[in-house]
């Protein structure tokens, strides 16, 4: 009998949870940068292999949350617990600082976790045991397992022990399909992602995309218009720079990829417009999706 289930992959900003997935996947699904809180959405990934399908949910950074977007970001990735089969709780090769409020949750939920300690390239060998030994006072972990996600090694040991603990059961979606988001989701993912990639700290968290328009259009290329949302007034030039520059820039690179990814050209226009302060307001998040 086959194996199927929903693994759920979480842990602080940062430690590498979309990098895992898009390896698992051998597919660039999720979006990476070296910035923390770059995922802002539940994103399922399914690998189908001989052994099993298995359901893997991307998910925000836990931490603590400071405006009204962190608490949304937390809130989708704590959603996840309910669905989920088995956790994959990622970390650094480093002290053990968890959430306890994050514990406290998982001792609650019970299902099987395994401690996924990940950017092993980064450290010694001689490091994991006497952190291993640290993490396992902390909880009761079914499993510790070093990984690099970066240079895919550990994958296949993490795969194994996934299969292991998930349960028996028939494929829930049919062998072709991927994930369950639509094509715009990931269009605007895309186009965030260069955003969190070209500039410095303030714009890319200020920042939201939306698809305004996505036209197919027969004989001729897709017509995507994204608009990108900023905060203040004040940070609209910076977005867009010196002669619209900047924001060239942004729209040349997402283009390329949105091309890789749909597996056709498109022609991409992108809009700023400010919505103050949306990352705080309730109405304004809901409209973004969030
Ligand atoms: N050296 C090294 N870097 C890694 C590894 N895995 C991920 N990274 C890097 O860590 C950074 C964050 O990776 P992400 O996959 O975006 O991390 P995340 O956990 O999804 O982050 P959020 O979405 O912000 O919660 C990126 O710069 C990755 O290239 C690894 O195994 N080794
Ligand atoms: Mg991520």
């Amino acid at each position: 009998m086959k194996k199927v289930g929903y693994v759920s992959l979480l842990g602080k900003p940062n430690v590498g949870k979309s990098t895992l997935l898009n390896q698992f996947l051998h597919q660039k699904l999720s979006v990476v940068t070296p910035k923390p809180q770059t995922t802002r959405h539940k994103i399922l990934g399914i690998l189908n292999d001989e052994r099993g399908q298995i359901l893997f949910l991307d998910t925000p950074g836990i931490f603590q949350p400071k405006i009204e977007l962190h608490e949304r970001m937390v809130k989708t990735a704590l959603k996840t617990l309910k669905d989920a089969d088995l956790f994959l709780l990622l970390v650094e090769p480093t002290r053990p600082e968890l959430n306890g409020e994050l514990l406290s949750t998982l001792k609650r939920v019970n299902k099987p976790t395994l401690l996924t300690i990940n950017k092993i390239d980064t450290v010694a060998k001689e490091v994991l045991l006497p952190l291993i030994i640290e993490y396992k006072e902390i909880y009761n972990f079914d499993e510790f397992i070093p990984i690099s996600a970066l240079k895919a090694d550990g994958l296949e040991v993490l795969l194994q022990s996934i299969l292991h603990y998930l349960p028996e059961g028939e494929p829930l979606f049919p062998p072709d399909v991927l994930t369950e988001s639509p094509e715009r989701f990931f269009v605007q993912e895309i186009i965030r992602e260069k955003i969190f990639l070209q500039y410095g700290e303030e714009i890319p968290y200020s920042t939201t995309v939306v698809i305004d328009e996505f036209r197919e259009q027969e004989g001729s290329k897709d017509h995507i218009r994204a608009i990108i949302y900023v905060e203040k007034e004040s940070q609209k030039p910076i977005l867009i720079g010196q002669k619209g520059d900047s924001l060239k820039r942004v729209g040349i690179r997402a283009r390329e990829e949105i091309e890789r990814f749909l597996g056709r050209p498109v022609y991409l226009e992108l809009w700023v417009k400010t919505r103050k302060n949306w990352s705080k307001k309730k109405e304004d998040l809901r409209e973004f999706g969030y």
